[in-house]
């Protein structure tokens, strides 16, 4: 099976945030034609990769991606033509190679993704086979269980929430689908609650309510009293995460690191005092996951966090590893966290991210495969998920169609495999 890359074109669309984005086709030799666009965080991490927006304020606000854009039409497209489409490795080494910086700054992490992406879609069209098959053929289907963000603050909402995320995870769950339903349900649960008691239903970014909430153990009240209403027992069938998205939180005093809850208390606090406050947290709510509990830079912060929290909560590093192989190896070296997030665009090609999960899960570090906070209808992670055999995935709540395109993909993944495909059990 063999067909080499024909043509790309890439276009400017417009994400679920109303800014632009990098959306790219390609043409295989043989006709087939893959399609993926490209997703844009908002929280986004130190040090992930470039993503190149115009700077011209005339035009959306600054946000444009024609650079970009125009980056895939011209110097890529002459780049990768004649390349085989089957060779996703040789490709994104040509694209790193072609964009000449270690944080893809020339070419921008947004022009290449996206035509890293779009190959692999195309291959599988070529192939007839599905996304999941031709990223890395898994030896069993497995269903990534869904951290489903009911309730958005921090850099998502214009509420009084510092914590970015609050997920339920339906981990009790019989099945994916199953799951799913959980999820859906306590979500309305959560919905009918609010309404009951005056606060405002509308979501955030991700699809979570964002209520003025006087402070973040109500939204913790609210949520166990959400899953309790919806059926469920709180720890058993649905257990709760967070992403604290804590580099928002920190301010510099002098040499050391202070983390302030600006929205709500205005408190600032230590590294080691923030762990006392999850440590409090964990005593009364069954949380299992915790995502970036400490920042970006606090390398000691995270030393502690893992020593004294470490056995008993997952300990996600979203912005401290960005899906980057260096830095991922540092934190194993260092005994730092428990598990990576998983972005294809903190990284920017697809072989880079599957080197990431590849060296977390030999590190028996586990791997949450993410969207962003701005998103598009592309579904690529929910395949990356199985592909991966990842076990989790965390795309938003249970409304917005930018989020349930992902959880949906993942149903027919689920009704495709003929009874075979097994819920993954990464809190068992
Ligand atoms: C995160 C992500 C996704 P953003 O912090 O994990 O939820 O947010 O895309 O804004 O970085
Ligand atoms: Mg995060």
């Amino acid at each position: 099976m063999a067909a080499s890359i024909a043509s790309l074109q890439a276009i400017q669309i417009i994400d679920s945030r109303g800014n632009p984005t990098v959306s790219v086709e390609v043409t295989l030799s043989d006709g087939s034609v893959g399609e993926a666009s490209v997703p844009s965080g908002a929280s986004t991490g130190e040090f992930e990769a470039v993503e190149l927006r115009d700077g011209d304020s005339r035009r959306f606000r600054g946000k444009g991606v024609t650079r970009a854009v125009d980056n895939v039409n011209s110097k890529i497209a002459a780049a990768v033509k004649g390349l085989d489409a089957f060779d996703q490795e040789g490709l994104d080494r040509r694209l790193i190679e072609l964009d000449g910086t270690k944080n893809k700054g020339s070419l921008g992490a947004n022009a290449i993704l996206g035509v890293s992406l779009a190959v692999a879609h195309a291959r599988a069209a070529s192939a007839g086979k599905e996304l999941y098959q031709v990223i890395l053929e898994p030896k069993e289907i497995i269903l990534p269980v869904p951290m489903v963000n009911v309730i958005n603050g921090g850099a998502h909402a214009n509420n009084s929430l510092d914590i970015q995320e609050f997920m339920l995870v339906p981990h009790g769950a019989p099945t994916y689908s199953e799951g799913l339903r959980y999820a859906a349900e306590t979500f309305h649960a959560l919905g009918d609650l609010l309404r009951d008691d005056g606060y405002s239903t509308a979501v955030g970014d991700e699809g979570g309510y964002a209520p003025r909430f006087e402070s973040t153990e109500l939204a913790f009240d609210f949520l166990l009293r959400a899953i309790e209403k919806a059926g469920y027992k709180p720890g058993e069938s649905i257990s709760l995460a967070l992403d604290v998205a804590s580099s928002e939180l920190v301010e510099k005093d002098g040499s050391s690191t202070m983390y302030r809850f600006e929205k709500s208390t205005g408190e600032s606090m230590t590294a080691s005092q923030l762990i006392s406050v999850y440590e409090d947290w964990m005593s009364k709510y069954p949380i299992v996951s915790i995502e970036d509990g400490l920042g970006e830079n606090d390398w000691e912060g995270w030393k502690e966090i893992t020593a004294r929290l470490g056995s008993k909560v997952q300990l996600v590093g979203d912005d401290l590893f960005v899906t980057n192989t260096e830095r991922l190896a540092q934190g194993i070296e260092m005994h730092v966290g428990n598990s990576i997030l998983v972005k294809l665009n903190q990284i920017g090609t697809l072989t880079e991210t599957l080197e990431a999960i590849k060296l977390a899960q030999s590190n028996r570090y586990t791997a949450v495969i993410s969207h962003r906070s701005g998103e598009t209808s592309d579904t690529t992670i929910a395949d990356l998920a199985v592909a991966t055999s990842a076990g989790q995935i965390k795309t938003g709540s249970m409304c917005r169609a930018e989020r349930m395109a992902k959880y949906n993909r993942l149903l027919w993944i689920e009704a495709k495999s003929g009874g075979k495909a097994k819920y993954a059990t990464p809190f068992a």
